[in-house]
């Protein structure tokens, strides 16, 4: 019998000795497997998927380079069909990657490693000659807060170092991706490199993903390289092979000169499916100065009135802060109807007619799965529960899954087992699934899918609106002056942190544009583009910020939330028509008294409060954004934007 490999783990201070899956390969006298590269050659490497010659020269050159670094065993070109995903499955189910969840039609449960739970912003590299292409240059002793910079060279002793033979024993698979749907002149393309079934079988859902892909390599489009590896520990021991990372060295690069991504030792979300932020936020960001256009982290909807005038919205709250619920909506008011284009990501243009026209680059939704249910987001749970990869959420006796926020969606004799695998009960003091747990779910299955959500010219853009989660001083809704204004909004944006990245508490953090950990260049002029925009149309949407986290003193927020929000887009939409309904205040504009439509919730709601101003609070928010400005962006801080800043702090000392 031919024998399988060995592994040696290591389980509480125990050396254990573990056999590899099939899927590994033979090994050399020093225990690590066999590979055989020469030169530039890829020989003697088992292609256990597709066809090496099919592959486009500069992919082919591209593969060559980074298998003779990598070392695979194996090669898998991936073609995106059901027999190569059901291929994936089962490598992933022997490897232990993934459990099934018979409760539902082809569904997936991913626990990883607990040292690899979140997007890890401190490790996250923007690659550039010179360090203020990148970040702002900080003043006054401040640490820089957005973004970091590593040298090129850096950047190449970082890959040598940790890449080198890093997917030995493991399969390469050679991922082709679609950023936007196949074809639309708004489209990007990436291929990635990585040695995780699971990045493969979610870039599958994240994105449009295959052969038709590759096609369009060959016919000359442009690719973004995406290099990704869950990495191997220098000491050559994975502990987990369920999950093989390497935490102590993880670290994400990109080089936005080569449209060039590499990310390793982690297989989580932003981190390993490298479409989504590396891709369609960092690197398209500078793309989209370079081009003219922005890459923003926004969700997209549509919304039709009852009068059946229908309108597009996007929104940029920083990550947790509710998008997909937005996107999702189910309003509140009659008449009203809420589509979903996208729920995190937008790419916008101005068309010919000065008319900004978005897209959606993704295929999927990657959620935050604690606090969705039935009450907060039906659609989504509508949407969720068919061919979906869930990761670190808990399970259930019947095998469903559960998370904080379904506790009326199970029953009472259900057994629980937490995310880390644990059993579970709701006396414990610990959550079942990860704050951050996920589900990875295809964008087509929502049942409100706008219908034009592929148009290969995007849909028209009527407003931008921005938000995050403000416990005090920040009303329900206001209305920028105008663009420049709108801009400065967006800039001085703060939120709650999120346990999307690896932050803690409840500390309110500036996240300009929702985009703090996503610039792919120096924000300074990230914002000069931004204003640059107002050249390009005289029919430019109007801008918002929105609050739905208000709370009141003893901490209870002021605002229903969810489908009540319709409530605020409503008055957004008549803005929009040109009603006059809006009041000038120091900060923007505000519903004017009984503008508001409250209708059935008048009772709940204390209007007062939720719009109040108080010119304490306002002072201090002057200072604060002042002080960031400053230390944070320096001398890189547009002058109109300090000029924005001078003017609401004159307004404001006029609050009584
Ligand atoms: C996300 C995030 O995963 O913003 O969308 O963290
Ligand atoms: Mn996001």
């Amino acid at each position: 019998m031919k024998m399988k490999p060995l592994l040696v783990i290591l389980t509480k201070g125990n050396l254990i000795f573990h056999r590899f899956p099939t899927e590994f390969g033979a090994l050399t006298k020093n225990g690590r497997p066999k590979v055989s590269v020469f030169g530039k050659q890829i020989r003697g490497i088992g292609v256990v998927h597709g066809d090496l010659q099919d592959l486009p020269e500069k992919v082919k050159s591209y593969v060559e380079d980074n298998v003779k670094l990598c070392k695979p065993d194996k090669l898998h070109i991936c073609d995106g069909s059901d027999a190569e995903n059901q291929k994936l499955i089962n490598i992933m189910l022997e490897q232990g990657t993934i459990k099934p969840l018979p409760k539902y039609e082809n569904c997936w449960l991913a626990r990883t490693n607990p040292a690899d739970t979140a997007r890890v912003e401190s490790k996250t590299f923007i690659c550039t000659e010179k360090k203020s292409e990148t970040i702002p240059t900080p003043k006054n002793g401040a640490v820089g807060a957005l973004g970091n910079w590593m040298s090129p060279n850096d950047m190449d002793l970082v890959v040598k170092e940790r890449f080198n033979s890093c997917m030995t024993g493991r399969t390469m698979y050679i991922v082709p991706f679609s950023m936007g749907p196949i074809g639309s002149p708004l489209s990007k393309i990436g291929i990635e490199l990585t040695d995780s079934p699971y990045v493969v079988a979610s870039m599958r859902i994240m994105t449009r993903m295959g052969s038709k892909v590759m096609k369009q390599v060959k016919d000359g489009q442009a690719f973004v390289k995406c290099l990704h590896s869950v990495g191997t520990p220098s000491n050559g021991i994975v502990e987990d092979p369920s999950w093989p990372c390497d935490p102590q060295r993880t670290i994400i690069l990109h080089k936005p000169e080569n449209n060039e991504i590499v990310s390793y030792g982690s297989g989580y979300g932003g981190n390993s499916l490298l479409g989504k932020k590396c891709f369609a936020l960092r690197i398209g960001s500078t793309i989209a100065k370079k081009e003219g256009w922005l890459a923003e982290h926004m969700l997209i909807l549509g919304i039709t009135n009852p009068k059946g005038k229908k309108r597009y919205i996007a929104a940029a709250f920083p990550s947790a802060c509710g998008k997909t619920n937005l996107a999702m909506m189910t309003p509140s008011l009659p008449g009203y109807k809420v589509e979903c284009v996208g729920d995190d990501i937008a790419w916008m243009r101005f068309d010919k007619n000065g008319q900004l026209r978005a897209i959606n680059p993704e295929n999927g939704f990657f959620g935050v799965a604690p606090g969705t249910s039935r009450s907060s987001n039906p659609i989504a749970m509508d949407t969720i529960f068919r061919n979906t990869i869930f990761t670190n959420v808990a399970s259930t006796s019947d095998g469903g899954v559960y998370w904080e926020g379904m506790e009326k969606e199970i029953g009472s004799d259900v057994a629980i087992t937490d995310w880390r695998g644990n059993p579970w009960s709701r006396q414990k003091n610990i959550p079942a699934a990860h704050p951050n747990s996920r589900f990875c779910t295809p964008a087509e299955q929502c049942p409100i899918i706008d219908p034009a959500w592929e148009d290969p010219e995007g849909v028209p853009i009527s407003a931008i609106l921005f938000g995050g989660r403000r416990p005090a001083g920040v009303p329900l809704v206001y209305e920028a002056r105008d663009w420049k204004h709108g801009v400065f909004i967006g800039a001085s944006m703060r939120s709650e942190a999120t346990a999307a990245a690896e932050h803690k508490g409840k500390v309110i953090m500036h996240d300009p544009f929702a985009m703090r950990p996503f610039f792919g260049y120096n924000f300074g002029n990230y914002l000069d583009h931004w204003l640059s925009m107002e050249n390009k149309s005289s029919n430019l949407p109007k801008i918002f910020h929105v609050n739905w986290f208000r709370k009141d003193a003893n901490g209870k927020f002021l605002w229903p939330g969810f489908g009540e929000n319709s409530r605020v887009l409503d008055w957004i939409l008549r803005r929009l028509d040109g009603e006059n309904i809006a009041d000038e205040t120091p900060i923007g504009l505000i519903p004017k008294k009984n503008c508001l439509n409250l209708k059935g919730i008048e009772e709940n709601v204390n209007l007062d409060e939720l719009f109040s101003l108080p010119r304490d609070f306002w002072l201090q928010e002057v200072k604060e954004i002042e002080k960031y400005f400053n230390e944070q962006v320096g001398d890189d801080l547009p002058k109109e934007i300090s000029n924005q800043l001078d003017s609401l702090r004159k307004r404001i000392t006029k609050i009584n």
